[in-house]
């Protein structure tokens, strides 16, 4: 092995992985000797990777391309037998998860930072996943980072650049790079799961959608499904094309930044379903006909009508939030009589519980819905489950949220994000706040009692890992809640999320806007917190 040559380098400030892996502009990641730590940092923190088989790709973002040959270099210098390399560098998050753990992989190097912007002056990330295709827990992103404080040198080997436009196998110095189809697998399970037939027929019997792919990751993935393989008419997916720079766009599909779509469902002669996913693939926004479904209601409804799609039919064993997300789907898995888990912010949380077999199916109000196919959040699931629903109860996206209305009440939902706040402000903020907490149970705001008040902690029920100050919450007595933490993927200044929330379980009140049918409590969580006065902001950034 006379070509593996070793370079001297110093740790870098700061390589800590956030909520979801190592996120920064792209100008961090091109400092000479910046990506290499860290990549090198995984090989020396995570035990088993010599003589093993990684997966690696990403969601196509600027500087995709580079780092993935700079990685098969270094894998080749660190013993890594084969590389499972997606064409053209693409691998969605849930796609990649797929492909760790159908191929029995030691773990798998995700290039993304997800809904975040790209291109030259956007951000890029970097995320390992270990073989059961799931977000590496704390223990090894601390270990990963901790490595990264003191590491002295990398390895890499000299070799050409790997051809990733074919599917193929060819050598980088003795170790074996397979550039595959990066929907295979992942197209395969699919059919496992959902009645691919049912969907067929409803969409020859004249039912319309439209999937918006952002021109990010999830446009092969979309075409093959969606219209090759379900029979749905070209055009069907817009912006499928994946681009470096997401076509100038922000590939977070809300109701904001996925405005094509938006444009198509609320315009004249809208299709029945409307969807989009994010960067990398794994966030999903549902819409039905003029009808916004919020992702909490999508877990609630999905949680409630499970046994539909084939994959489920034997039933959930159980479902997962993370914590800021809506209550609803604590109510359907009452009524489902299965057990709710309540977890911190991070996909990586749901890892024990879906290995366990405690949880089937779980979700964030971040656009997240999954279940324990893959380890990873996954947006066209979400997007094939609701048509599954669609075609198996001949119910509108409408109607099946509705229905979940009607039997578990509605929880009103909204979260105000207030972004690139000044770090120290945001930070004396949420301080401020926990010093109130042990007070506040007891007294009245906006005509509301506190039932409870405090810093969210975390024991995982399986491997009794802990997570402290995982976000304020302050619980009403009429089951009402404001929850406040700070963003752990944002990649400047401080993002202030505020989480708000209350059911209303009378049916003749299901109409409301939900900004009005929370206009009291959203004027509470601002007096609470300060807001206003201590980030100098009248109005949030954005408003999910
Ligand atoms: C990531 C995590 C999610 C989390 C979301 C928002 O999603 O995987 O679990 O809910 O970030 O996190 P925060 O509120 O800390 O910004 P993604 O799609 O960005 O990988």
């Amino acid at each position: 092995m006379s070509d593996i040559r070793t370079v001297a380098t110093t740790p870098f400030e700061g390589q800590k992985p956030g909520t979801s892996g190592l996120r920064k502009k792209v100008t961090v990641f091109q400092q000479p000797h910046y990506l290499e730590n860290f990549v090198q940092a995984i090989f020396d923190a995570v035990p088993g990777g010599a003589g093993a088989t990684l997966v690696l790709g990403g969601d196509g973002r600027f500087y995709n391309r580079v780092a993935i040959q700079t990685i098969l270099r270094m894998a080749a210098a660190n013993g890594v037998a084969r590389v499972l390399v997606g064409r053209d560098g693409l691998l969605s998050t849930p796609g990649a998860s797929c492909v760790i753990r159908a191929r029995g992989a030691w773990g798998g190097i995700i290039l993304s930072a997800s809904h975040n912007q790209g291109g030259p002056d956007g951000d890029f990330g970097i995320k390992f996943n270990p073989s059961n295709g799931g977000p590496a827990p704390e223990r090894i992103t601390d270990a990963i980072h901790a490595r990264t404080g003191e590491i002295t040198e990398y390895r890499l080997v000299d070799a050409p650049e790997v051809d990733l436009s074919v599917e193929g196998t060819s050598r980088v110095g003795s170790m074996a790079v397979e550039v595959i189809n990066p929907v295979a697998d992942y197209a395969a399970l699919m059919e496992t799961l959902f009645d691919f037939e049912a969907i067929r027929a409803l969409i020859r019997g004249g039912f319309r959608l439209c999937f918006d792919a952002m021109h990010a990751v999830n446009g092969p993935y979309a075409h093959e499904i969606l219209e090759n393989r379900l029979g749905a008419p070209a055009g069907t997916v817009i912006n499928g094309t994946p681009l470096e720079d997401f076509g100038g766009g922000h590939p977070d599909p809300n109701l904001v930044h996925a405005h094509d779509l938006v444009a198509r469902l609320f315009g004249d002669d809208a299709p029945g379903l409307g969807a989009a996913s994010d960067g990398d693939g794994d966030r999903n926004m549902i819409l039905g006909r003029r009808f916004y479904v919020t992702p909490s209601d999508s877990l609630a409804t999905l949680t409630l009508n499970a046994t539909q799609a084939p994959g489920y039919a034997r039933g959930i064993a159980g479902v997962a939030r993370s914590m800021p997300t809506s209550q609803a789907v604590d109510r359907a898995a009452r009524a489902m009589g299965v057990p709710c888990f309540e977890t911190p912010t991070g996909w990586k949380f749901f890892g024990t519980l879906l290995d366990a077999g405690k949880a089937t199916l779980c979700g964030e109000e971040s656009f997240g819905t999954g279940s324990d196919h893959v380890r990873e959040k996954d947006g066209l699931w979400a997007v094939l489950f609701w048509l599954n629903l669609v075609a198996a109860t001949g119910r509108s996206v409408e109607d099946l949220v509705r229905d979940l209305w009607a039997r578990c009440g509605r929880v009103y939902y909204t979260r105000h994000d207030y972004e690139g706040v000044d770090t120290g402000a945001a930070e004396d903020l949420m301080e401020t706040l926990r010093a109130r907490l042990p007070d506040l149970a007891g007294t009245t705001h906006g005509g509301r009692v506190v039932r409870m008040a405090d810093d969210f902690a975390y024991t995982d029920p399986v491997d009794g890992s802990t997570a402290a100050r995982q976000g304020v919450r302050i619980l009403f007595e009429d089951g009402a809640r404001v929850v406040y933490r700070l963003s752990g993927t944002g990649t400047e200044g401080a993002t202030l999320r505020v989480y708000i929330e209350r059911p209303e379980d009378d049916p003749a009140r299901h109409d409301q806007d939900t900004q009005a049918a929370l206009a009291n409590l959203i004027r509470v969580a601002d007096d609470l917190a300060g807001i206003q006065a201590r980030t100098g902001r009248g109005e949030p950034t954005v408003i999910t």
